[in-house]
């Protein structure tokens, strides 16, 4: 399996389908297309698939589209549990990841995935705010419901499809310093600490290109994660 992505410090999309496939030890070869750069448009229409990435390639089966990624990792590796197994726990995650890969424009647009930086905590915003209430409020409805009572740190329990799909938000309050309440913290630390996520992380930090779109105008106060 090929999985075609962009930058690890700036794609938000292509984190999602490569920390579910690492966490879930699905193997793949990844074929990284910088962002912004004159290699990307022509290297991405190679595959035939949309004009975005990520891309998921295996053998004659091309996939495109985070969440189809994901929905096609989960017939096709059915012994993963891409999504919770109880039918309502998977209901809730499914409504959830739609949730987020439709919506949560105000906070995707005021506070760009960097995963090199932290800037300071400041008003960002009404729309950002209310994103943020909301993901918190989305987090834990599904610990409560789900996660606490199924062992493990993450929204149902064991990492799934709706932890990747939340894992660039869980970042997105990182690097903007955006306060979580308690339980949300403990939650964007499990993902933060996730193996899977440290190697991407360590992996963006050491790349050579800067997208000056995802760069916002503001000083650094560190490094994305203090030690
Ligand atoms: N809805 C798509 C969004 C994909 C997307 O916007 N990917 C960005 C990278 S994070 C991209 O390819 N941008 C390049 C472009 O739009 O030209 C998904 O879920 O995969």
């Amino acid at each position: 399996m090929k999985l075609v992505i962009a930058n690890k410090a700036y794609s938000s999309w292509s984190l999602r389908p490569w920390i579910l496939m690492r966490a879930l030890d699905i193997p793949f070869e990844e074929d990284l297309i910088p962002l912004d750069t004159p290699e990307f448009r022509p290297r991405v229409s190679a595959y035939q698939a949309g004009s975005t990435v990520p891309i998921l390639v295996d053998g004659d089966v091309t996939v495109w589209e985070s969440l189809a990624i994901m929905d096609y990792l989960a017939d096709r590796f059915p012994e993963k549990r891409v999504w919770p197994e109880d039918i309502k726990a998977r209901a809730f995650a499914r409504t959830i990841s739609a949730e987020m890969h439709a919506g949560f424009r105000g906070l995707r647009s005021a506070c760009p995935m960097n995963l090199r930086k932290r800037f300071a905590a400041m008003d960002r915003g009404e729309l950002v705010a209310k994103d943020v209430a909301r993901v918190t409020q989305l987090w834990s409805r599904a610990r409560e419901s789900f996660g606490a009572s199924a062992g493990g740190p993450f929204l149902f329990g064991a990492f799934t499809a709706a932890d990747a799909m939340f894992a660039p938000v869980v970042t997105r309050l990182q690097t903007y310093s955006i306060a979580a309440p308690g339980p949300a913290r403990a939650y964007m630390d499990a993902v933060l600490d996730h193996p899977a996520f440290v190697e991407w992380q360590e992996a963006g930090m050491s790349e050579p290109w800067v997208v000056a779109h995802d760069e916002v105008d503001e000083p650094a106060i560190g490094p994305f994660r203090a030690k």
